[in-house]
């Protein structure tokens, strides 16, 4: 049974965790979002592919939900030193996974076979691709500060600023990664990911060639609302999905959705909106969402592919 799983940062990172104690390594691949990744201090950073890497292998920070445990920040205060750009946090072991790999990516290397390496040196035997290998970078558009990144809006601004679109640079011309299509062909269950549906999951979709297979694979497509009580577990999913005319809920959250999956898995606290779901052709899956414990996140895991 091959599980082809669609990817952002820390909501996908803990159910990657959940599913790998269900199902075998060969049978599951994680196709992770790249629109978060920069270029900052000459440094290609891709922090949910790090994100899911660092956490898989039991290395993330707990507190922060990326980066590493016990990092230490002595190259960032140089940085501050010089008035440099410091609003993007960059621990002293951190920077050693950009450093390999953007010098790796300077030798030519692929993006996909560059995590490959990563991800085998921290232990993890499942597939980490990224969704591309070319360039994909997710823009918000802002009333306030104009057209802005990802992580400026994310990081620098605390996303404490109002988005009016969203715009995935290079999509147009983007590629699958190699494995993706055929990962997403195969797979027994297609899952997406209680990621942010607007800035993690539809830049992942908007990959030409993505889409078209949920939409055709619908009945074996699941998705995990991240949105739980009308709210986003972390992240402004809620309030992106509001500003931009949905409603922040399960309902907001399955109609994003609703010509790519057969069923959405959303919180026991949300169990009277089932028969909203179920109105859009989507089959409502109520259980225990929030990943607060290991055992929540194993029958989390083992509900989405029930
Ligand atoms: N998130 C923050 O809120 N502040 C940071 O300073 C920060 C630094 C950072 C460095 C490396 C990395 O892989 C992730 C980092 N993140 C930080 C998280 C990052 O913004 C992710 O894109 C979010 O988790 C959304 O997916």
């Amino acid at each position: 049974m091959t599980i082809a799983v669609l990817c952002g940062g820390v909501g996908a990172a803990r159910l990657l965790r959940g599913l790998t104690q269900v199902v075998k390594d060969e049978e599951l691949v994680a196709i992770v979002n790249v629109g978060d990744d920069m270029t900052l201090h000459g440094l290609h950073i891709s922090p949910d592919l790090d994100t899911i890497t660092y956490t898989l292998a039991n290395a993330v920070s707990t507190k922060r939900g990326w980066g590493l445990e016990g990092e230490t920040w002595q190259a960032m205060e140089m940085v501050s030193r010089y008035g440099g750009e410091d609003w993007f946090g960059l621990g002293d072991r951190d920077l050693g996974t950009h450093l390999y790999r953007t010098q790796r990516l300077i030798q030519g290397a692929h993006l996909a076979t560059v995590t490959g390496e990563i991800v085998r040196a921290w232990g993890i035997n499942f597939a980490v691709l990224p969704v591309t290998n070319d360039h994909l970078r997710t823009h918000v558009m802002t009333a306030t500060e104009g057209e802005i990144t990802f992580q400026e809006y994310f990081v620098r601004l605390h996303h404490d600023v109002a988005v009016t679109a969203v715009r995935f640079e290079g999509s147009e011309t983007c590629s699958p990664a190699p494995g993706v299509i055929e990962a997403l062909e195969k797979a027994e269950r297609i899952v997406i990911a209680p990621s942010n549906p607007v800035v993690s999951i539809d830049p992942v979709l908007a990959v030409p060639g993505i889409r078209e297979i949920l939409q055709e694979r619908r009945a074996s497509v699941v998705a995990v609302s991240p949105i739980v009580g009308g709210r986003a577990l972390k992240g402004p999913a809620d309030r992106l999905l509001r500003e931009l005319g949905r409603e922040s809920s399960v309902i907001g959250v399955a109609r994003w959705y609703q010509d790519l999956i057969g069923s959405l898995i959303i919180d026991t606290i949300d169990h009277g909106l089932a028969s909203e779901v179920a109105k859009l052709d989507i089959d409502p899956v109520v259980t225990e969402s929030v990943m607060t414990t290991p055992e929540i996140t194993v029958a989390l895991a083992r509900t989405v592919l029930g």
